[in-house]
């Protein structure tokens, strides 16, 4: 497929030259450069406007279409969409790759350099930003109406550097060289609201009168399909200040005081929080989230409008998703505007709001639910706690004549009646929500027997599984271009948008052929990643070992310092018997911790101490190396992933609410050491039990543990192993003599282990040493690897995506399949 079908007239004779000249013509043009003073980036930019006005057309006949049909509309609120880079990704959902590549091949450019000029977006902090932007790439591939509205940060998540073995934070500025992708859309502004008081007339009507406010601009982006030609748009708001900057104070000569005022209302959209599975109790965070809720109902409001003149029928025309409670504000917002905006009574509002807004839960761990302080909540948005307090006054009343007591409703209201102290975010989505779903099967299970174990019981069929997905056009296609040729030459290109169909080379697994083509992909695709980490680190890696790899956030309960301790007990292990028959491993580590989270900086130094020991020891040499590379983004993982032979997915059980790397390594062929916890379950059943590598205990064994709070000691004392590895941290054996580095990391792992390192640490290390043995009979390896790829097909983001818009959202959609 080459450059798009015209379809609207009105654009018809723009662009009729080839997707070369266009990108000249933009270079000079639109970047102001002749190619003798382009750079990579002036490039960039050109090669992105070229393809960015082929979506366009698209993108206006989508438009039009959606609102000819009234299609029902989908609206995906989150805070975070964790993009990476767009122009590969347009350039092949656009079938624009290889003409592309054809052009600056021409032009004497490397292609490569011209793709990695542009930065990342990185809008948001881990899995649950990049399933947003997985999503965004699915509901345009499968015909959603769908349009993802977030915020347009004008910092993403801090660049992480490493010195001398710590992390620090450095500022991120992605949009100083500009947004290729982006449209500003200065007509399209509303104006959010912050405190102030209420008052209400004689027939009760209430009216909120704000005592500051700021202003939402919005800025698109198109998302295009596989395939271009349906794109859908992704909203983001930026925050500017009311009105002009004031004259008055400017005019009597106070140009700072009147530059002050701008620069706190634009503060809204400056930065995200860099807090993942922590809720930040902060006055400008509730801020935030208020905005883009506010501007997003009123902007779907305002389109709804178009069409209908009646809200009545909201939810038959509309579903939003809340991406975690983020936006769980959308709930009072909506009934504020149906109420005192469009003259509804209470009741009926929250009908209305009730068929309209469903809500994500990503995580169990009680700590990062969020919930404001109720004083916060009556400073900032006075109207919405009143409303609140109506919701809480009608949920009690369905509530008792569903037959539950006084105690139990006031633990599940999102204000306990009693105490008074929280606005509880999860309580106020669940009962504002008609559909509330769990992202895999075991994390929906957990949620129906613990955190919303009440509002089960008194809403048996508002909980759904949706088990998460990725993209297969990022997550195969186009980070692994060897592997995606090898299986198209099989069984042809339909897995690209039906990722099922990667079932048929499941034949192929024991043909030596076969397996000889696919191990060289990996072999290729290894050597990229060795390139990559003698770049970055200078360390140089032994293509013949295991690639090891753990990337995700840095996290107690996803357990990087399990991977380390027994880092450390190989080391050991070979140092005492260095002429041993060994399989040569890599260790690879990466991921950013947040900022306050110290005992994940303390992870950091740790990895890092210990790769500086192992990587210099002489005894050691390609037997081990340990790397951590600085700056984890979704760039990064585009090269990590397709180059891993094993995949770290060794959470504590019951703590990872689904995962998403877990799938896109077992795709790219990486088998898979991990627990029972999240979409593992899942990708067990799907792969079979001979092709991934389970250890450990199950949730009920962890949950049952950590009641009993047994302690460590009796398990360290009975493992030699272990027992060196915790004397060799506290001796300074890798601290250069200081042995109060680790003080409070051994403490964590030997006196409370909350999150059960000790206790599957033996079961850990038999595994990695079953995988060793397996990895030398290279036959059955590749047959795994080709197992794993081939029965990943139902983990594709498609699926999801239609699972949604069938069982939640109610929304048409394309079928799959021929
Ligand atoms: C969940 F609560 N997730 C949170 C959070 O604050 N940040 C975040 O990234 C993740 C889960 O940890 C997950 O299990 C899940 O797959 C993802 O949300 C999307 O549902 C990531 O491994």
């Amino acid at each position: 497929m080459n450059a798009m079908p015209h379809k609207i007239d009105d654009t018809r004779e723009l662009h009729e030259d080839s997707l070369g000249e266009s990108v000249l013509r933009h270079l000079i043009y639109s970047v102001g450069k002749d190619k003798a003073h382009a750079d990579a980036r002036d490039w960039n930019v050109a090669l992105s406007l070229a393809v960015r006005d082929r979506m366009v057309e698209g993108w206006i006949d989508t438009t039009r279409r959606i609102y000819k049909n009234k299609q029902k509309r989908v609206y995906y609120l989150s805070m975070e969409f964790m993009i990476g880079r767009m122009l590969e990704d347009n350039l092949t959902n656009l079938g624009l790759l290889s003409e592309a590549k054809t052009f600056l091949k021409s032009q004497n450019l490397d292609v490569t350099t011209v793709i990695n000029a542009e930065q990342d977006a990185a809008l948001g902090n881990g899995g649950l930003g990049r399933l947003a932007a997985c999503f965004m790439d699915s509901m345009a591939t499968t015909g959603v109406a769908g349009m993802g509205y977030g915020i347009r940060y004008q910092h993403g998540i801090f660049r992480q550097a490493v010195e001398d073995g710590w992390q620090v934070e450095e500022p991120e500025d992605w949009l100083f060289a500009g947004n290729s992708w982006e449209f500003r859309r200065p007509e399209v502004v509303y104006e959010i609201g912050f405190g102030g008081h209420v008052t209400h007339d004689e027939d009760g009507k209430a009216t909120w009168h704000p005592s500051e406010s700021v202003q939402a601009v919005a800025f698109d982006m198109p998302i295009a399909g596989w395939e271009g030609d349906h794109v859908n748009t992704l909203r983001l708001w930026s925050a500017r200040q009311s009105g002009m900057m004031n004259l008055d104070t400017f005019n009597d000569g106070d140009f700072m005081a009147a530059a002050r005022q701008q620069v706190l209302a634009e503060t809204i959209s400056k930065v995200l929080y860099p807090g993942d599975h922590t809720p930040q109790g902060r006055e400008l965070r509730l801020k935030q989230e208020v905005f883009f809720t506010s501007a997003s109902l009123h902007d779907l409001l305002r389109r709804f409008f178009a069409n209908y003149d009646n809200l009545d029928t909201l939810g038959d025309h509309v579903a939003v998703q809340l991406n975690d409670t983020h936006p769980a504000i959308a709930v009072p917002e909506l009934i504020r505007i149906l109420m005192d905006d469009h003259g509804y009574d209470f009741d009926h509002a929250l009908k209305i709001t009730r068929e309209t807004l469903h809500y994500t839960n990503h995580t169990l761990l009680p700590e990062a639910l969020e919930k404001w302080p109720r004083d916060l909540f009556e400073q900032i948005l006075p109207r919405h706690l009143q409303i609140i307090n109506m919701i809480d006054g009608a949920f009690y009343r369905e509530a008792i004549e569903k037959g539950l007591d006084h105690h139990i409703i006031a633990g599940i209201q999102a204000i306990h009646p009693h105490q008074q102290d929280w606005v509880r975010m999860g309580n106020l989505a669940f009962i504002g929500s008609r559909k509330v779903n769990g992202v895999s099967a075991l994390h929906t299970e957990l949620m129906k027997q613990t955190v919303f174990h009440d509002l089960h019981t008194m809403y048996p069929d508002k909980i759904i599984n949706q088990t998460n997905g990725v993209t297969p056009r990022r997550w195969l296609l186009e980070c692994n271009p060897g592997l995606s040729d090898l299986v198209t030459e099989q069984i042809g290109d339909g897995w690209i948008d039906d990722l099922e169909q990667l079932k048929e080379i499941e034949p192929l697994a024991t043909d030596a052929d076969f397996q000889q083509r696919y191990m060289a992909v990996k072999a290729a695709n290894k050597q990229r990643l060795a390139d990559m980490v003698k770049t970055r680190t200078g360390v140089i890696l032994n293509s013949d070992a295991i690639f090891d790899v753990q990337i995700k956030r840095i996290h107690e309960y996803k357990r990087q310092h399990m991977n380390i301790l027994e880092t450390i007990a190989l080391y050991n292990a070979i140092k005492a018997n260095p002429d041993g028959d060994w399989q040569p491993r890599v260790k690879i580590f990466a991921g950013k911790a947040a900022p306050s989270y110290f005992f994940a900086k303390l992870i950091i130094k740790l990895i890092n101490d210990v790769a500086k020991v192992v990587n210099n020891d002489p005894d050691i040499g390609d037997k081990l190396k340990v790397v951590f590379l600085p700056n984890y983004n979704v760039s990064m993982a585009e090269i990590l992933i397709p180059g891993a032979d094993l995949s770290e997915q060794i959470s504590t059980a019951g703590f990872e609410a689904s995962g998403t790397g877990n799938m896109k390594f077992a795709l790219n062929g990486a088998l898979t050491i991990g627990t029972l916890d999240g979409a593992n379950v899942e990708m067990l059943e799907h792969v079979d039990a001979e092709n991934i590598f389970i250890f450990g205990m199950n949730a009920d064994e962890v949950a049952e543990r950590q009641h009993r709070r047994a302690r460590p000691s009796e398990i360290i004392k009975t493992s030699p192993a272990l027992q060196q590895v915790m004397t060799q941290i506290g001796d300074g054996t890798f601290s250069d003599g200081d042995t109060d580095r680790y003080r409070d990391f051994l403490s964590n792992v030997t006196e409370h282990d909350y999150f059960q390192v000790v206790p599957d640490f033996q079961s850990y290390w038999d595994m990695q040493r079953h995988l060793d043995a397996l990895y030398g009979q290279s036959e059955k390896w590749a047959e795994k690897t080709i197992l794993n790829t081939a029965r990943m097909g139902w983990f594709s983001s498609d699926r999801t995506i239609r699972s949604y818009a069938d069982q939640i959202w109610r929304a048409p959609h394309k079928t799959s399949g021929p």
